[in-house]
């Protein structure tokens, strides 16, 4: 691989959730180049070789701004989409206010969840060296129409494509690109999926032929923080208890932390909605009744700093330290029983 080496020029990016003003570049520094020539004022060297055998992911130089200039996939007629990507005056929730009956959520929460967790599983069985994530986006696309279903990223404020792709130390929301992935990476994929009325939401990380032990384990206690999170649910459960386990649970990894940054949240009607769930200690009154439905999907960084990047396209979070994040997430439904996952991709109950 190349050096670990990077030139960054965080000045030019803004954090997360703060409004994103920028048009600049990070670049590569491949072995063989001489730093000191590339190196400008306000640039900084980022030194990743604490955190592994990798390489950082980065835009393309220079940087775009926002996403107009992708272009986003086609969707048949005759598939349903959600309010949000109907471009009529008319896009309004076709239900408003209505009861719903809690079997027939549960039935359409489960088949949303099941096509999402099938997309999930079928972009895994093409992640290899050399394929780009455009492609695992394009497979996800038409799995999900296949299904006579809608991809709920696609035209969601904006999103240009059908799923997220996070490479590397990109720690979510990152969007398909040409970039072919490189032995050694891992990969996000996280897919929603709208059928009948219905989001759900699942995501994994995904290793890259030869991942380094480092990146292996991140990516291990990624799933089991994501486990250990769903079994502490069931009605009459605090939500607090979501992030005091997975927090808890994490501190077994040395040198790994959670985000505080990424929340998992209600779904149903809407993609995103209350309840807001944390993946760290917090101090959350609200409590789980049967009939909720929301998911966990904690995003794991390597090292203490958890801080990130906005790219300019106002979506791709970035690590600061150029350290790897790894996400899992699932979406729960609250029963009489306990926790119930939605997104799992077999038809077992
Ligand atoms: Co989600």
């Amino acid at each position: 691989m190349t050096s670990r080496l990077f030139r960054f020029r965080p000045s030019a990016l803004s954090r997360p959730r703060k409004l994103p003003k920028i048009s600049n570049r990070a670049r590569l520094i491949t072995s063989g180049a001489n730093i000191d020539d590339l190196v400008e004022e306000g640039d900084e060297l980022l030194d990743i070789s604490a955190f592994g055998n990798y390489n950082l992911a980065l835009p393309e130089d220079p940087y775009r701004e926002g996403v107009s200039h992708i272009v986003p996939a086609l969707v048949p007629h005759s598939v349903e989409r959600p309010p949000y990507a109907i471009s009529t005056s008319e896009s309004v929730d076709p239900r408003p206010n209505v009861v719903e009956d809690l079997d027939m959520k549960h039935l359409g929460m489960r088949h949303a969840g099941l096509i999402a967790a099938l997309a999930l599983r079928k972009a895994g069985q093409i992640i290899q060296p050399g394929v780009t994530t455009k492609a695992i986006n394009d497979l996800v696309h038409d799995t999900i129409i296949g299904h006579r279903a809608y991809p709920s990223p696609l035209l969601y404020k904006g999103f240009p494509m059908s799923c997220c792709t996070s490479v590397n130390n990109v720690l979510a929301h990152g969007i398909p690109d040409e970039r072919p992935l490189e032995d050694g990476d891992i990969v996000n994929v996280d897919v929603t999926v709208y059928k009948d009325g219905w989001h759900g939401d699942t995501s994994k990380t995904f290793l890259v032929g030869n991942v380094d032990q480092q990146g292996r384990e991140l990516v291990q206690a990624t799933e089991e923080a994501l486990m250990a999170g769903i079994a502490a649910c069931g009605p009459g459960v605090p939500f607090r208890e979501v992030g005091r386990t997975i927090a808890t649970y994490v501190q077994n990894y040395a040198g790994i932390s959670v985000s505080p940054d990424f929340l998992g949240h209600g779904i149903g009607r809407n993609f995103h909605q209350e309840p807001w769930v944390s993946h760290t200690e917090n101090d959350s009154e609200s409590v789980m009744k049967v009939g909720d439905y929301f998911t966990i999907e904690p995003v794991l960084v390597q090292g203490m700093d958890t801080s990130g990047w906005l790219l300019p396209d106002g979506w791709t979070v970035l690590s600061e330290t150029g350290a790897r994040g790894a996400q899992a997430e699932h979406t729960i439904g609250i029963t009489e029983n306990g926790a119930e996952i939605m997104t799992r991709p077999d038809t077992t109950t």
